[in-house]
């Protein structure tokens, strides 16, 4: 029996475009067959996930009629009650038609903004009506290479548009669905908008309906700007806005890989999965656990349901690490915040001119307090 197979109750899910990913980049041709939906929804089934995500266009092609969408849409459904999957988040294909070669909500053409708008409505309907509760947003094409092609706050204002938008319309419809933004700070596009989690963050307070609109980060996006995922993670958690999460594997600097969770950088997945788990003592993350990401372009459709459940079982272990970790007494002892009966009280009061009076009165052992060694070389 292994201990680390994933099962529904952890709540693991993937895209439709991640498992069904035919491996082409822009040098090579597709190396793996496209895959029917239904498929790949009952392979992840049995794999052990939980969930699967869409874009509108992963299970409809672009341009198909109302009858052929129904169909389709009713063919998936009856696959997803068979095989016990949810639909836990959908997205809009904002970026791969030429449409949107200059951006969705922020282009300089109110026909390509208007376009923007009608199929994301289309894809809200179809999302929720397979029992989406989080609808993500990935501006993929929210940027520029000729970047004098307009004012970056004219970019803000027609981004914040579309969001208000969008929000009045879901609220408009009474549907049960927060947005999740995630951030990208290039690639496609040579510099993209809004283009780290902390952006998103800012942007978000701005808008009309802030309470339903939080964040979707992913590890590659950050990872890519050599930034730390867990911190914008822990950000994200502590103003309540980890509304979803992408789950994968990237090197610094490089394009945005999307490889199998932990394969690399293990020291940071370990963290993060502290961070999402909450065994350290904080509160933990409660929504799907989602894996971005897909598998090497050296793989046959075999060796991709070795990634899907690799990621899983992956995220699995270092679960039990990170428990084990933290219940650690040596951990626990290196880790713990040091009280004082006369500083703690003081600080927690906050400013006043009393209390700060106060605080400048205590004498501190400066010398002292910098020569301890904090023992985190402890091995
Ligand atoms: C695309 C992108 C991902 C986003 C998807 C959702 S689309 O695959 O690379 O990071 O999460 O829009
Ligand atoms: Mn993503
Ligand atoms: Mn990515």
């Amino acid at each position: 029996m292994d201990s680390f197979a994933p099962t529904k109750d952890d709540r693991f899910s993937f895209g439709l475009w991640t498992v069904g990913n035919p491996g082409r980049d822009p040098f090579g041709e597709a190396v793996r067959p496209v895959q029917d939906p239904n498929h790949l929804v009952r392979k992840l089934a049995e794999c052990g996930a939980w969930g699967v995500n869409l874009h509108d266009n992963d299970l409809v092609p672009f341009g198909a009629s109302a009858s052929e969408r129904d169909r389709i849409v009713g063919e998936f459904k009856a696959t997803l009650e068979d095989s016990g999957m949810v639909v836990p988040m959908a997205t809009t294909n904002l970026f791969s038609h030429p449409i949107f070669k200059d951006g969705g909500f922020t282009s300089n053409d109110p026909k390509v903004r208007a376009f923007g708008l009608q199929k994301t409505m289309d894809a809200i309907d179809l999302g929720v009506e397979l029992g989406a509760k989080i609808y993500v947003f990935w501006g993929g094409r929210e940027g520029t290479e000729a970047d004098a092609c307009r004012d970056p706050q004219e970019a803000m204002k027609r981004y914040r548009d579309g969001m208000n938008y969008l929000c009045s319309y879901v609220k408009d419809q009474g549907y049960d669905l927060k947005f999740a933004l995630e951030a990208k700070p290039n690639e496609p596009r040579c510099d993209m908008y809004l283009a780290t989690t902390g952006h998103m963050l800012h942007f978000i307070e701005t808008l009309d309906h802030s309470e339903m609109v939080g964040v979707n980060p992913e590890v590659a996006h950050e990872t890519m700007a050599g930034l730390s995922f867990t911190h914008g993670v822990a950000q994200a958690m502590e103003a309540g806005k980890l509304f979803h999460i992408d789950l994968n594997a990237q090197r610094i600097g490089r394009y945005d890989q999307d490889l199998r969770f932990g394969s690399e950088d293990l020291k940071q997945a370990f963290l993060l999965v502290r961070l999402l788990e909450g065994t350290s003592g904080s509160t933990p993350y409660d929504g799907p656990r989602h894996f971005d990401a897909h598998a090497y372009r050296t793989e046959d459709m075999d060796g991709v349901w070795e990634f899907a459940v690799g990621c899983m079982r992956t995220y699995n272990i270092l679960r039990a690490r990170a428990r084990a970790f933290d219940a650690d007494p040596e951990v626990r002892a290196l880790t713990a915040t040091i009280t004082d009966d006369t500083l703690d009280p003081l600080l927690a009061a906050g400013y006043s001119s009393d209390n700060a009076a106060a605080l400048r009165a205590v004498s501190i052992d400066v010398d002292a307090t910098a020569a301890r060694g904090l023992g985190y070389e402890i091995s």
